[in-house]
């Protein structure tokens, strides 16, 4: 390709609003524009790069057994209403009326459309199991877009589904679907881990995210310093063995405490430490207010009260729901002297107080020498606190940390949620009719080139790796009006190209420094210079990941491009 006949707006100035690497240099190097806010056009460089990211995922996809197809993004509105999910999405829920005032929605995601598909073509186990994909453009109405493609509300998505006559089939292609991310996400050369994740809103069992590690990834892993343990910090388990210390128990006093309100202020007043002092939470688990205790110096993790207490819905109590409950406001409730029927599920870490401090469900007092069981009940003791850096691994193995993670994939265990409720059924080998047992797979493909950007880059601009380059050699003559130079540029154009080089000519009319700049924005892998030394046949050569440069014979060229390509 030409650069003159190309289209590659590039950018001296860092764009005011884009806030990470990859959303500067994207905009810079000229690979996307925003149209509007969360939704961008792809220019000629960032369409190549993503095409090739494409190529990878379908690759991979089709040699795990997935086949490709490709379904509507116009999803009429009584899909989601037979699954239920059109009225419990909201604003991010992209809808709209056709001329004759029929609603739909943009697809955010297709379970409701490919489930509709199947039920009346697949009716028999003879034909399970099946996994189908696609590529293709989603909508999602973020209420945040950030970060050019990390977060956009028109974005590229693969999602694959698979449809099972047992639950076995369904893992088995599940495993088939994990080795297929994590060969995707290597040959890009990622480095990414597998986390056991929550399933959130849509339902099913296990289910998998695909974290690429990323100091600007919105998600924290937490993963064990040495086994391949990792989850989502919102799904990993606390696997601690929790004992009372042997101190004799004292009698409990009440003390006032004027104007000391969080654990800190208690702790500091008594002179004591936060794993001291019992944290005292009141939840909403559909409408039933729970009191859910933990140690000071924990945090409480919503999603593990909500799958504890096997809620729909959950959230904090209001303040009025609190004072209606207790008498008293948020900053001096405690377990201790409740009311009857108030269910008390403690994390486990409240065994090891003895002696510790609880509010007094009395504005401006607590409850010292407070100990579980001899001053108050508790109905059960679970695994509710936030997992934290240095905890023991869950599997037993090493100790936990935290990274910052971008999602790039997620697959699910989908099992019978959508084809229950749409009546996708086959019949058994025993002639009774049964619900499909499903899978999901979704990787952001849009996302992944952001991830790869944000990787591979200096500063100055990107480092491609040869698998996704847009192209594979910057061809770059420095002074067009020189005559051996714009010829010797011409016939090793046409040479590489005939060897299937991807190769981009510089063929402007511009300034040395703007072409380096540029090429070293723009970021491909090789850059050939044909300078000074031209009539000599000598090529300038730089190598973008290491910067070294080295001076190449035009006859020797082919076979140094043949090495650095590995071809
Ligand atoms: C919606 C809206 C946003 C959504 C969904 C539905 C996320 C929704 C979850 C999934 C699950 C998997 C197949 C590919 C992999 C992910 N955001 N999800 O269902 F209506 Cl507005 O999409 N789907």
């Amino acid at each position: 390709m030409k650069q003159s006949a190309t289209f590659i707006p590039t950018l001296r100035e860092t764009p005011a609003d884009a806030e990470v690497k990859s959303h500067q240099l994207l905009l810079r190097a000229g690979f996307i524009r925003q149209n509007t806010s969360g939704i961008y056009s792809y220019l000629p460089l960032g369409k190549k790069v993503l095409q090739k990211v494409e190529a990878i995922v379908r690759e991979e996809m089709e040699e795990a057994g997935s086949v490709e197809i490709a379904m509507p993004a116009l999803q009429q509105a009584e899909l989601w209403q037979e699954s239920d999910r059109w009225y419990s999405y909201g604003a991010e829920l992209m809808r709209m009326t056709d001329r004759n005032g029929r609603e739909f929605a943009l697809g955010p995601t297709h379970e409701e459309v490919i489930t509709s598909l199947l039920r009346d073509e697949v009716k028999s186990y003879k034909k399970l199991p099946l996994n189908l994909f696609q590529i293709q453009s989603k909508f999602r109405d973020e209420k945040r877009p950030r970060f050019g493609l990390l977060r956009g509300r028109e974005f590229l998505m693969k999602d694959a589904y698979s449809f099972h006559a047992t639950t076995e089939s369904l893992d088995e292609t599940y495993d088939q679907m994990m080795q297929a991310y994590k060969n995707i996400f290597t040959r890009l050369g990622l480095n990414f881990r597998a986390v056991l994740a929550d399933s959130g809103a849509i339902g099913g069992t296990d289910n998998h995210e695909f974290m690429v590690l990323s100091d600007i990834g919105e998600d924290t892993v937490a993963y064990s310093d040495s086994s391949s343990y990792a989850a989502n910090i919102e799904m990993a388990e606390v696997n601690i063995d929790y004992n009372r210390p042997d101190e004799a128990v004292k009698e409990m006093e009440k003390k006032e405490t004027p104007d000391q309100k969080t654990i800190a202020q208690v702790a500091e007043f008594f002179g004591t430490t936060a794993d001291q002092c019992i944290k005292t939470l009141i939840f909403s688990a559909d409408e039933e207010l729970v009191m859910i205790l933990a140690r000071g110096d924990h945090e409480i993790n919503d999603i593990k009260v909500k799958r504890v207490t096997g809620a729909k819905v959950i959230e904090m109590a209001t303040p009025e729901q609190v004072e209606a409950l207790l008498s008293c406001e948020v900053g001096s409730i405690g377990p201790v002297k409740l009311p009857e029927g108030i269910r008390v599920i403690a994390d486990n870490a409240i065994k090891t107080i003895v002696n510790g401090i609880a509010g007094a469900n009395e504005a401006g007092m607590h409850w010292i020498n407070v100990t579980p069981e001899e001053d108050f009940a508790v109905d059960s003791y679970e695994d509710l606190r936030f997992v934290q850096e240095g905890d023991p691994s869950p599997d037993g193995n090493g100790t936990i940390v935290f990274a910052k993670g971008i999602e790039v994939g997620h697959i699910f265990k989908l099992g019978t949620r959508y084809s229950e409720a749409m009546d996708g059924t086959f019949l058994n080998d025993q002639g009774k009719a049964k619900p499909y047992i499903m899978g999901c797979y979704g990787i952001g493909v849009s996302r992944v080139l952001a991830a790869v950007a944000e990787e591979f880059q200096d500063g100055k601009g990107f480092i491609w790796p040869n698998v996704i380059t847009p192209y594979d050699i910057h061809l770059v003559p420095v002074n067009m009006k020189d005559e051996a130079q714009r010829e010797l540029g011409e016939d090793l154009y046409k040479l590489l190209k005939s060897y299937r080089y991807e190769v981009l000519l510089d063929d402007r009319n511009e300034r040395a420094g703007v072409k380096f700049a540029d090429s070293d924005l723009i970021g491909l892998p090789i850059r050939i210079t044909i300078g000074k030394r031209a009539a000599e046949g000598i090529l300038e050569v730089k190598v973008r990941s290491t910067g070294e440069t080295f001076e190449w014979k035009r006859e020797e060229l082919l076979d140094h491009l043949q090495q650095f390509f590995k071809i």
